[in-house]
């Protein structure tokens, strides 16, 4: 290898900078200085960058093919929610004084350019959001962890408002072109579906499968690229598009119908169109199932290629230097995939492509709600996937076996825990087949992998505890705290030096610094910065002016029952009532902001915004409440929004029904950024508790084991009837104050609160709620001990730096 390819040679100061974007605006773009400028130049700002990082990934790659053959993880995943990329990349590569200077002679500003770049929305929320911390984090440890995901033409749904209720439009992010991305048409994929499998004896007289009669369609990779910080590594995240095969429809092309075979193509590239919204009611989507095994087969293959390559036919090795990491069961169609093309393709039998199969899966579940775990039907299966279906078959076949064995006669036992969902429609159980088929599997939080251990799966633990661990999840100190609060990561370099952003324990030295004056005076000084940003962004956004020395109060993320966003409206309407009743003594001023989507056909999600937004016009509009109490909704609250969001807030609301957040990111966020946490018993806020202390998190609310006894005796309309607050709270709602014109429109959302079967138990935690509440607010009205307990707050989350979850994965299950 050439010495010089191993070192990057472009120079980043801001001469050569400049001379670069001058080049890109004028030459790459074909742009002239009458043309409207600011989408141009972030455009070309973003080449100018990429081209740093493409010698870096190159060196990269150099030095992986190179020297000694390394272990590979591959990341699989149907969601990497990544937002914007050119912020991070210019923090990784230290770019941001020469950049900024290059960019004075455009009399241009960075963050306005920063603001030109669309959001990468491929992904719902929290899983999504995970991988892409995770690639951060990989690059960033100069770990060989390589993304595979799908290139979806359409991402996360944008949301606006229509009279207070949610309308959804579609995301064509890729329209102004994605100068991120590379195409690699030279390790396109074929992905079969349908035909049938064919049984057959080779010349050797073996008999062997292949499935025949199938419709292909291919697969193109488009590579993203990851740096990691200051370390001049950058790995890969590749993303499948579909297209569709020269033959396809062949047939009537050669009939004439030369115009109507082209059209058809449309059908191949469907896979790739659409992100799917996280929707029970999208369950068994045909097209789905199809983009799921698309990633999975194209990205199998795409290993299997290299391997090959490199070490011929023989696959003795293969699990020693290959290792598959299941973002979720979306993936998990992989487990049967890499067994048939084992034997298929490359001739192994199945106990050798046992072996590896079970050797290389490793898969991680993230929720623990029984009506989000994947079921496909097994008729689906085998008119899209009949092969599949097969090894599907026999995997259970040997698996109860198994079952049989360590369990004589226990026939439920081997009913309960069969990857076949027998009775009505038959149903694949996705959980149950990547447990079978991996030899890691993990929640992601404590309490979740014990939830985990002790509930869903618990004869799978009886029968292999030694697959089942946890890894809690972390986020990016880079993108949460380095890029998106500068004036805090300025502070902390300033008094601890700069190793916290690769190392984000070293935040620890900053806690004596809480009990100096003029050291939490600058914190205050930050803080008040940045809500004056995010003020700024409220009031553009809703039109609702928040006022600085109020509370400011933050709940973000998918609206969800379980996560219930209702108990905080609630809260709302009852300070709302307070002050109009004249009980306003004392009430600390609060700006309340809500965000987050709903999925298109979850109703009732759908209704609570508009209840939100109903209350919001009232209580806004009220002269004599508003200056104690605002509410605003942000509309399309993504990975821009929160970069705004966190670090402006005081207050950050966790407030799921214990049990029932796997664990939650957004809350390591606003710690990070010395928020406090009013927050349940729950998914990782039990482990932020532990590492901040009680003093410093308001707890509240029923724990997992009360949650299980109250579901035999709740009574919501009891507690309604002997709790004032609560009783003029629902009082309110049904009398149709915050419907005015629509009335009866909330009589869903009333009936859930009354319901006794109300799983998420809105009115048996109000109480301890609204408690808790008020005594944040007192809190808050001693300054200095707020910003304590907000400096305690950021120093102890170095724990839930994503750095330290790849860590742990990388020692305890991919063993790199
Ligand atoms: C499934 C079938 C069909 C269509 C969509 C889906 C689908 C898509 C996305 C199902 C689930 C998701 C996303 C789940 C998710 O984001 N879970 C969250 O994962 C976070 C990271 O581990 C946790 O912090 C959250 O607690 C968990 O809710």
């Amino acid at each position: 290898m050439d010495k010089k390819l191993l070192a990057p040679v472009l120079s980043n100061d801001h001469e050569q900078v400049a001379a670069d974007l001058h080049r890109h605006f004028n030459f790459t773009l074909g742009r002239f200085d009458t043309d409207d400028i600011s989408g141009y130049m972030m455009t070309a700002l973003a080449l100018t960058v990429r081209d740093r990082l493409m010698e870096r990934w190159r060196i990269t790659k150099a030095h992986e093919q190179g020297g000694e053959r390394l272990r590979k993880v591959y990341y699989l995943s149907l969601e990497f929610l990544l937002g914007r990329s050119l912020g991070n990349a210019i923090l990784n590569l230290n770019m941001q004084d020469s950049i900024r200077q290059a960019l004075s002679e455009f009399s241009a500003v960075l963050e306005d350019i920063e603001m030109e770049e669309k959001d990468a929305g491929l992904g719902n929320g929290g899983l999504g959001r995970l991988a892409a911390c995770f690639m951060d984090s990989c690059a960033t440890l100069a770990l060989p962890v390589i993304g595979y995901g799908i290139r979806y033409e359409y991402g996360m749904f944008q949301q606006s408002f229509h009279e207070g209720r949610q309308v959804e439009q579609p995301d064509h992010w890729l329209i102004a072109g994605n100068p991120w991305e590379i195409e690699r048409t030279g390790h396109t994929r074929r992905v079969k579906f349908y035909g049938y499998s064919d049984y057959y004896h080779n010349d050797a007289g073996k008999m062997c499968v292949r499935w025949s009669n199938t419709q292909d369609v291919l697969a193109v990779p488009y590579d993203m690229p990851i740096p990691g910080y200051k370390n001049d590594k950058v790995n890969t995240l590749r993303l499948w598009k579909a297209t569709a095969t020269d033959e396809f429809n062949l047939q009537e092309f050669n009939e004439g119908d030369y115009a109507d075979a082209v059209a058809q193509k449309n059908l191949a590239e469907q896979i790739t169109m659409v992100l799917y919204p996280n929707d029970s009611s999208e369950n068994g989507k045909e097209l789905r199932l199809r983009q799921q095994y698309f990633l999975a087969s194209a990205s199998l293959q795409d290993v299997i290629a290299d391997w090959v390559l490199e070490n011929g036919e023989n696959f003795e090795d293969f699990a020693k230097y290959n290792c598959f990491q299941l973002n979720d069961t979306h993936p998990t169609l992989a487990v049967a995939e890499l067994m048939r093309l084992l034997m298929d393709d490359h001739g192994l039998t199945w106990d050798e492509s046992w072996k590896i199969t079970t050797n290389t899966m490793a898969y991680t579940n993230h929720t623990l709600l029984p009506e989000a775990l994947e079921r496909w039907s097994v008729k689906l299966l085998r008119e899209l996937l009949p092969r599949l279906l097969d090894i599907i078959y026999e995997i259970n076949a040997r698996f109860l076996a198994v079952v049989a064995h360590r369990w004589p006669g226990d026939v439920s036992r081997q009913q309960r825990m069969s990857i076949i969902e027998e009775g009505g429609e038959p149903q694949v159980r996705m959980a149950y087949m990547a447990i079978v088929g991996s030899f890691s599997v993990n929640g992601v939080a404590a309490l979740h992998s014990h939830l985990l251990t002790t509930g869903l799966f618990k004869d799978f633990y009886e029968l292999w505890p030694e697959k089942f661990n946890n890894k809690t999840n972390g986020v990016t100190p880079r993108r949460w705290l380095a890029h998106c609060n500068r004036g805090l990561g300025d502070l902390f370099t300033e008094s601890i030096g700069p190793g916290w952003k690769t190392n984000l324990s070293e935040l620890e030295n900053i806690r004596p610094l809480a009990n100096d004056a003029e050291f939490r005076k600058r914190w205050q000084e930050v803080k008040r910065q940045n809500k004056e940003r995010l003020l700024n962004r409220v009031s553009d956004k809703c039109n609702v002016g928040f006022s600085l020395d109020s509370i400011f109060d933050v709940q973000v993320k998918r609206i969800h029952e379980y996560k219930r966003q209702l108990l905080n409206i609630l809260h709302v309407i009852h300070l709302y009532d307070r002050i109009t009743r004249g009980d306003g003594e004392g009430i600390v001023p609060r700006s309340v902001l809500l965000g987050g989507k709903a999925a298109p056909g979850y109703a009732l999600a759908k209704l609570i915004i508009k209840l939100a937004n109903n209350v919001a016009q009232v209580v806004n509009s009220d002269s004599s409440v508003s200056p104690y109490v605002k509410l605003a909704f942000l509309p399309n609250y993504r990975v821009k929004s929160m970069e705004i969001i966190c670090p402006g807030t005081d207050l950050s609301e966790q407030i799921s029904t214990a049990g029932k957040e796997a664990s939650g990111t957004g809350n390591m966020k606003f710690m990070m950024n010395g928020a406090l946490t009013i927050g349940t018993y729950d998914g990782a806020n039990i482990e932020i508790l532990d590492a901040v202390g009680s003093e410093h998190f308001f707890l509240f609310g029923l724990r997992v084991e009360d949650v299980a006894e109250y579901r035999l005796h709740n009574n919501p309309n009891e507690i309604i009837e002997q709790d004032e607050d609560l009783k003029r709270v629902m009082r309110l709602i049904e009398c149709g104050h915050f419907s005015m014109f629509e009335p009866g429109i909330f009589e869903p959302i009333i009936q859930s609160i009354r319901n006794p079967m109300d799983p998420w138990m809105v009115a048996a935690d109000f109480r301890s709620y609204v408690d808790s509440q008020k005594l944040a607010a007192e809190v808050y009205k001693d300054q200095d001990r707020w910003l304590k307990s907000s400096i305690l707050n950021t120093s102890a989350s170095g724990y839930f730096s994503s750095d330290r979850t790849i860590q742990d994965y990388a020692r305890d299950i991919w063993k790199l």
